[in-house]
């Protein structure tokens, strides 16, 4: 590019205060949204491998693209400034074409995409890698509920989880009730999945109406319930973490889409053996076969298991 430059000095100065100004905003405002991870800003950093996993990923691309940024709007408002015609610039008008430079804006790129496919595929396999679990659960979504039924150790137990009675009284139209006395509004079930904590457990996803998805958003888990169809979704919650977690339905699944949240009740091996037997006390296993499929290909549906 051809410049003449018709000024004594002082415009250059303040063109470099302007762009090291505009340079040092950008900074601050990426160097916040990098630090504010927990408050709503960010994605959660989880409480499984997994979860971690994805954000490292995620931060690891946004930063990627920070970098991208930078460069290329720094570059351009530099440009902008210091060549303008006030200032003396006069356009290039015999720079066409370049190979040299298509080439190297064809390569640069590429390069960055396999530096985030590389790990971003380590990550899907690890997540598509269902060996060595340790519980399985059959999730089933209606509209609007979950079921949960165990197998493994926890045979037998069969629970449905649907919107609290609180949420659900107040949600009705001229309810009366003021949503934000509801304490979890909209996010409580009557029955949470109860699951160990250290335990790679393991869910079988299926569906008996429409389109669900199980998702909860600290254990980085989120898969279709798909009728006729059987998905798997592990994930192993820290020792340590024990607590609820929450997420909800992510599909569009009908009318009261909003109203099928998902808890669940993250319990210490110990503890969760106690609620396992305390569970088959209550309610005694019903028949092996109902909640045990015997070939992995029946019983997954309520159809299928009554055959
Ligand atoms: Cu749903």
């Amino acid at each position: 590019m051809r410049v003449t430059r018709g000024d004594d000095g002082r415009g250059a100065a303040r063109s470099r205060k302007l762009g090291l100004a505009v340079c040092w905003a950008a900074f601050g405002l990426a160097a916040q949204a990098g630090a504010n991870t927990s408050n709503g800003y960010n994605l959660p950093r989880g409480v499984t491998e997994i979860s971690r996993d994805i954000y490292g990923l995620h931060m690891e691309a946004f930063w990627i693209c920070v970098g991208i940024a930078v460069l290329v709007f720094g570059a351009m408002i530099y440009s902008l400034v210091k060549f303008r015609r006030s200032q003396g610039a006069v356009a290039d008008t015999t720079l066409s074409h370049s190979t040299q430079v298509e080439i190297i804006w064809t390569l640069i790129p590429a390069v960055i995409l396999v530096v985030m496919a590389i790990p971003a595929a380590k990550i899907i396999l690890k997540m598509e890698d269902m060996r060595n679990s340790e519980l399985s659960i059959r999730v089933t979504g209606y509209q609007w509920k979950w079921e949960y039924q165990y197998m493994d150790a926890a045979a037998g137990i069969d629970i449905f989880s649907t919107l609290a009675r609180d949420s659900n009284f107040a949600r009705q139209l001229h309810s009366g009730i003021d949503p934000y006395t509801v304490p979890n509004y909209l996010l409580n079930v009557d029955h949470p999945l109860v699951i160990p904590s250290g335990t790679k457990v393991r869910l079988l996803l299926t569906s008996q109406d429409v389109i669900h998805a199980w998702w909860v958003p600290d254990f980085g888990a989120k898969r279709s319930a798909v009728p006729g169809y059987v998905n798997e979704l592990w994930f192993t919650v820290d020792s340590g973490k024990e607590g609820i977690y929450r997420g909800q339905c992510a599909a569009l699944c009908g009318r009261d889409h909003g109203f099928m949240p998902i808890v669940v009740d993250v319990r210490t091996p110990d503890e969760f053996k106690k609620w396992v037997d305390e569970q088959k006390a209550v309610k005694p296993a019903p028949a092996a076969a109902a909640s045990q499929p015997a070939d992995g290909r029946t019983a997954l549906s309520g159809q299928a298991s009554a055959n």
